[in-house]
């Protein structure tokens, strides 16, 4: 294959500079290299994986269904991997992407040990140059963010925790074995889906564990399941209807097709259907029920309390169930959370449970959290308190664009981009299911494969155009942004307070980081936008039309 880099400057040393080994800078990789581009991957970690090689907590797993959360971009890879559960525990999801990067001889694009930590664009050579954490710049003609968006833990906002000189550890950064928990006093602060996956492990092991909870949240069980030889090969004879239903779907997953809304049935009729869901579980469970259960409060409210049901059910002791019931959002308004055997662990006699919105955390000693109602002493900490979700990773680029803007600065009052992937100001520049982009609530895998696709198909194009500078147009960009607002607005996302919207930190614009039209709409309108030229995007300074125009009213 004629190599496609011949309008690559001679400065450049590549192509593509990617950045991450994990789920998109592996496909992102394997795509372009096919395609004939040069690559230089950078990896922070010392292998592949991205967030499955950070995240080893006990419990660890993905709660989206192992078959899908996964690459269907080659179909022989689809047949000769096996998935053993339902839900795939992290070990497995590492080894399957260790098995990906060994397939199709990636880790050769890769410099790991080494993070991308600044990004210039130099408008004279029409390339980027990037530092790394080892002093050393390199240039490329593009760069390819596939940081991914829960890359970056928060900081860990907890007063005090300077003081603490016991056992510290994170979920994010996990680095200890369960064992070093054996009979100790524990401590875990957050209640996420990270902390609900950790707590029944760490109660089997811990002396006494102390959960610190700020907001409770709708537990649903996960559900999880050994996969049986004949599930799995049906599965796999049907692997690519699958896959499209998938890439066509609301989230990324097999739509579960609901037309009718909580009130159109009887109240005995709906109590029946959430049984029956809660059976289902996972994301096409309860909150899934019914199609207005994002946009009606009221339709809401019967979902939620259903869970606050059974919550009380599961959990023994009356006060500590109360304090479980989620009372400060609806079902699904944040990230939903499914957990096996979450509230029967708060039935053990060596778990208790703290309320932070009743006993804020004042600060902390040497061995003790130190609440406004009294004084926990514990020998380790485990914080399971999140990320900053999506701009943490790429304002770790510190990317300065044309106009010697940083990205930060250009964001700071609202995040932007056009269509998830690109930002007016940085050329060249691309995100793989960046803010904006149906990354946020998809399976994410979907997104990933589509957006490497798209940006591939675009380079190509500008190739073919002989143009050396792609950017997304600032007209087009703030069409997006419109978009992704009314998009979201109807629904009670955009009323709910959560890490979808940066709430979790501090300082953060509240932008609700996401499109919620679909990955099945938004491909098709990628589509589409590619196949009317780009709108939106201009080459070399030259755009076809400056706008992204109707076509997303026009895609169904
Ligand atoms: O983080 P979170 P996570 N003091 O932000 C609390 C994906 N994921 O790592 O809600 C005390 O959800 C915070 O309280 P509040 C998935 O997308 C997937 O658990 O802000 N508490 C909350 O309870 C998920 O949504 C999987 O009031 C503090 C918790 O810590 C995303 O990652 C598994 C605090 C943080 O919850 C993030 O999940 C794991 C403080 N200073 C993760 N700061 C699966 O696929 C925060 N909190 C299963």
């Amino acid at each position: 294959m004629n190599s496609p880099s011949l309008s690559t400057p001679a400065t450049a040393a590549v192509d593509v500079i990617g950045v991450g080994a994990g789920f998109s800078g592996l496909y992102l990789a394997h795509r372009l290299t096919t395609a004939g581009w040069t690559f230089a991957g950078f990896e922070a970690g010392p292998d592949v994986g991205g967030t499955w090689f950070w995240n080893t907590y006990p419990g660890a797993r993905c709660d989206v269904e192992s078959i899908y959360y996964s690459y269907s971009f080659d179909e022989t890879l689809q047949q000769e991997w096996t998935w053993s559960q339902r839900f795939a525990p992290q070990a497995e999801i590492l080894s399957y992407i260790n098995h990906v990067a060994d397939r199709f001889d990636l880790r050769k694009h890769f410099t790991f040990d080494t993070r991308v930590v600044g990004a210039t664009w130099n408008a004279a050579d029409r390339l980027w140059e990037v530092q790394l954490d080892n002093g050393e710049t390199r240039r490329s003609r593009y760069l390819i963010s596939g940081a991914g968006g829960l890359s970056t833990p928060k900081d860990f906002d907890v007063p005090g925790l300077e003081n603490f000189t016991g056992l510290q550890v994170s979920t994010s950064r996990w680095n200890i074995s369960l064992d070093d928990l054996a009979g100790k006093r524990v401590a875990v602060i957050g209640t996420g889906s990270s902390g609900v996956q950790a707590i029944p492990l760490i109660a089997q092991v811990a002396g006494h564990l102390t959960v610190f909870q700020r907001t409770p949240n709708y537990v649903m069980p996960a559900r999880n399941a050994a996969l049986a030889t004949e599930q799995i090969d049906s599965i796999k004879n049907d692997y690519p209807t699958i896959r499209e239903e998938c890439r066509h779907s609301p989230g990324g997953i097999p739509e579960y097709p609901v037309t009718d809304n909580a009130f159109d049935v009887s109240d005995e009729e709906r109590q029946r259907r959430y049984e029956a869901a809660y059976e289902r579980s996972g994301f096409n469970g309860v909150g899934a029920e019914f199609a207005d259960l994002l946009t009606n409060p009221e339709a809401n409210r019967t979902a939620s309390e259903f869970i606050h049901d059974k919550i009380r059910k599961i959990v023994e002791d009356p006060a500590t169930a109360e304090l479980l019931v989620p009372k400060y959002h609806p079902l699904g308004a944040k990230r939903s959370v499914f957990g096996t055997d979450y509230y029967e662990t708060y039935n053990r006699p060596n778990v208790s449970l703290v309320s932070l919105r009743d006993e804020p955390i004042q600060t902390m000693t040497e061995n003790a959290i130190v609440t406004s109602k009294g004084t926990y002493e514990v020998d380790a900490v485990v914080l399971a308190i999140g990320f900053d979700a999506f701009t943490g990773p790429l304002y770790g680029l510190d990317l300065t664009g044309a106009s010697g803007r940083k990205l930060q600065d250009a964001w700071r009052d609202g995040i932007r981009s056009y269509l998830g992937m690109m930002a007016a100001d940085f050329p060249n520049f691309f995100m793989v299911g960046g803010p904006l982009s149906p990354a946020l609530v998809s399976n994410v895998v979907v997104t990933i494969e589509q957006a490497v696709d798209w940006i591939a198909e675009l380079l190509e194009h500008a190739r073919d155009n002989d143009a050396a500078v792609i950017e997304a147009t600032a007209e087009a960009e703030e069409e997006w942004v419109n978009i992704t607002e009314a998009t979201v607005a109807p629904t009670l996302y955009a009323t709910t307070d959560s890490w979808y919207r940066g709430s979790n930190v501090d300082g953060k614009p509240d932008t609700f980081m996401g499109y919620v039209g679909g990955v099945g709409k938004y491909r098709r309108m990628c589509t589409e936008i590619a196949k009317r030229g780009y709108p939106g995007v201009q080459l070399d300074g030259e755009a076809q039309s400056r706008h992204l125009g109707p076509i997303h009213q026009e895609i169904s």
